[in-house]
């Protein structure tokens, strides 16, 4: 059997009571890895960049086998940019060519450089508008439920790419998802850490990592979702947010 284990921390009390968000983690795992799976993560909430924790939320859940999508893992490749000029032209491009309008694409830049606070989910944008079309607001979709079947072999894969980060571990599962999903044509994202400069677009064909999408210790980051503007949006969300998929 499987199980969703998810951490989410906040610094000051609870989120839902005004605390700061500082940091969250997910992992569907067996019933024996529970345990170390768990202990990482408050690890995880005590040790954050953004602070040490003072409230951490755990939930473990049993995952109805019957209900999980396997997909595939996106390539992962590096596209050359070395000013966040350079890195936003370069995402613009890679944009058009996953089939989303140079106005769209523009419009996620803009979109997401503008966020006064970084949205923890993502924002739906027309592929062909860019305008933002669902109504999560400054919440966003929150991309939730997913996991890779084997972990020591996604380690091996970016190992090998020189990519052990946990940023570009966890951007990559997700980003896998997203793609995996009806409707949806492309991805753009940049971190809202201070010092994690390198985003990222995806597409049905692959991730590419884009080195400098923001400047160095802007605290604006966050994530766009562009996708075809006839797409049923609540059965996006809820595959986005509830499905369980497992990357294999
Ligand atoms: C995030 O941490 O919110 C986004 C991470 C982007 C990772 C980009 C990369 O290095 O591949």
């Amino acid at each position: 059997m499987l199980y969703s284990v998810k951490m989410r921390s906040a610094k000051g009390g609870a989120h839902e009571l005004g605390g700061k968000h500082i940091s969250g983690a997910e992992r569907i795992v067996n019933q024996e890895e529970i345990e170390r799976s768990v202990q990482a993560m408050i690890e995880r909430a005590f040790q954050h960049e953004r602070g040490c924790a003072d409230f951490i939320n755990l939930k473990i859940e049993q995952i109805v086998p019957q209900n999980i999508v396997y997909i595939r893992q996106l390539a992962i490749s590096t596209l050359a940019a070395d000013t966040m000029l350079s890195g936003r032209n370069a995402a613009v491009e890679k944009l058009i060519n996953s089939g989303v309008t140079k106005a769209a694409a523009l419009s996620g830049i803009e979109q997401l450089a503008g966020l006064s606070e970084s949205m923890h989910g993502a924002m739906l944008l027309s592929s062909t508008t860019g305008q933002r079309l669902d109504a999560a607001a400054q919440r966003g979709i929150r991309v939730s439920n997913m996991d890779v079947a084997d972990l020591p072999a996604y380690r091996m894969v970016l190992r090998n790419c020189g990519l052990l980060d946990m940023h570009v571990r966890e951007a990559v599962v997700l980003a896998s998802k997203v793609q995996s999903a009806a409707g949806v044509i492309a991805e753009l994202c940049w971190s809202d850490d201070l010092t994690y400069t390198t985003g990222y677009v995806a597409n049905k064909s692959g991730y590419y990592r884009i080195p400098h999408l923001k400047l160095l210790n802007s605290p604006n980051g966050g994530r766009a979702f562009f996708i075809k503007p006839d797409t049923n949006i609540e059965v996006l969300v809820s595959y986005l947010e509830n499905t369980p998929v497992l990357i294999r």
